[in-house]
């Protein structure tokens, strides 16, 4: 087992470091407080590579590999958590999902706009009566001629106010997971709308949004593999393996995000504790500052290394669910905790916004609950050790 790094992998990490710590560190704040990032900034990430990791170069992308791939959302993460949900959710979620179920016509039509960030992607399962129980959502696309008419809400999309494209989740067919296709959707189809969710409690820089399909008509070409009565694959009744395999990647994805916020939670807090005296020494000097310090980094490498282990399933080809659950599930636990300590060894000052520590905390929360809430993640650890599934 060998856990170096490549020259490639670390020219990679160190570019996009350099990167962020010009172009979003100091703006985190200020993107923070108006519940939005620049979006000049994109053009920037897209020249780096960050919206076309593991996207094959005869599509636009670099072709990396996946450990490539977490270092990049490790370094988003640790930048500004808001970021990292943007190039997630548009390459990861939606390009993965192509890459993995569409077409050769979806694949050339969108992979290399999406590679280049021409083209953003947002992923319309979650619904305002469906969270957790994905296989049950009530988003309606019924066949009509040649097309689809897709009717229904989604909710809590990140990059929905934002993107180009949506791959909507919709039930083609009867009730539960079977009968749940998904669709390409460009945004500007009428009877598409997006209204901004504001007043969010963290990733305040990223758009979330609720998206309404009211009527939106699309050719049968657009559902995700293709329609049953065209030649070639077959989408029809897939969207859940769809859904649940792109939210394996996701949640390999929101885990390596975690790791870097973790990481910023050390760095920030040793940097504080090391230059803050008080009883004439440095505050790292106390022990009880430095168990803190040491619970940071014990986390930041255990997230770490149950990340690198799913990179590396994914570099070959083997399945990553289960360690894809373990992982986000660590992960942002970790997160949670780790932006806890941080505003610990801060004191007061941990708590206003002059230092990250309050951001990471707020930006940290959402990842137990989002793409698998942390109870979700133990069912299916618990499912796998047990042979029992609590869901049926
Ligand atoms: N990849 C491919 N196919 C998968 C899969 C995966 N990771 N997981 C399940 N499937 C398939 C199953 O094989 C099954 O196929 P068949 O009908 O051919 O047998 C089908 O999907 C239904 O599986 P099942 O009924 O067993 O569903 P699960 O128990 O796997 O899923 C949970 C239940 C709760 C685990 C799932 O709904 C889930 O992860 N919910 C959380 C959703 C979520 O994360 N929402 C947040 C979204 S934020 S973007």
């Amino acid at each position: 087992m060998d856990l170096s790094l490549t020259a490639e992998q670390e020219a990679f990490r160190d570019a996009a470091r350099a990167f962020l710590e010009k172009e979003a560190v100091p703006h985190r704040q200020e993107w923070d407080d108006r519940e939005s990032i620049d979006l000049g900034i994109i053009p920037g990430m897209a020249e780096l590579g960050f919206f076309g990791l593991t996207i094959p170069e005869e599509y636009g992308g670099l072709g990396g590999d996946y450990v490539t791939y977490v270092l990049g959302m490790e370094e988003l993460g640790r930048a500004d958590s808001a970021l990292r949900g943007i190039v997630s959710v548009s390459n990861g979620l939606v390009g993965k999902s192509i890459l993995g179920w569409g077409t050769e016509e979806q694949k050339r039509e969108w992979l290399p706009r999406i590679a280049t960030a021409e083209v953003l992607g947002c992923f319309g399962l979650t619904e305002p009566g469906v969270g957790s129980d994905a296989g049950n959502l009530r988003t309606r696309a019924v066949r009509d001629g040649d097309d689809y008419v897709i009717d229904g809400q989604k909710l809590f999309i990140t990059n929905g106010t934002w993107a180009q494209v949506a791959l909507i989740f919709a039930r083609t067919g009867g009730e539960g997971p079977r009968g749940i296709s998904a669709f390409l959707v460009p945004t500007d189809t009428p009877g598409f709308t997006a209204r901004e969710v504001t007043g969010k409690l963290g990733l305040r820089g990223q758009a979330t949004a609720e998206l309404f399909l009211d009527g939106v008509r699309v050719p049968a070409s657009a559902m995700l593999g293709g329609p049953a009565d065209q030649d070639g694959p077959n989408g029809e009744g897939q969207g859940f393996k769809v859904a649940m395999s792109s939210l394996d990647k996701g949640r390999v994805s929101v885990a390596a995000g975690c790791v870097g916020l973790v990481q910023a939670c050390l760095e920030t807090s040793v940097a504080y504790a090391t230059s803050r005296t008080q009883f004439d020494r440095p505050i790292a000097a106390f022990q009880l500052v430095q168990d803190m310090i040491a619970d940071l980094s014990l986390d930041a490498d255990a997230a770490r290394l149950l990340v690198w282990r799913c990179a590396d399933l994914l570099d070959r080809g083997e399945p990553v669910g289960l360690a894809a659950s373990k992982a986000k599930l660590y992960a942002s636990e970790a997160a949670v905790r780790a932006a806890n300590l941080c505003i610990q060894v801060h004191g007061g000052s941990g708590y206003v916004s002059d230092y990250p520590a309050a951001k990471f905390l707020r930006d940290a929360r959402v990842m137990t609950l989002y793409e698998g809430t942390s109870q979700i993640q133990k069912l299916i650890i618990g499912r796998a050790e047990t042979g029992i599934n609590a869901f049926t």
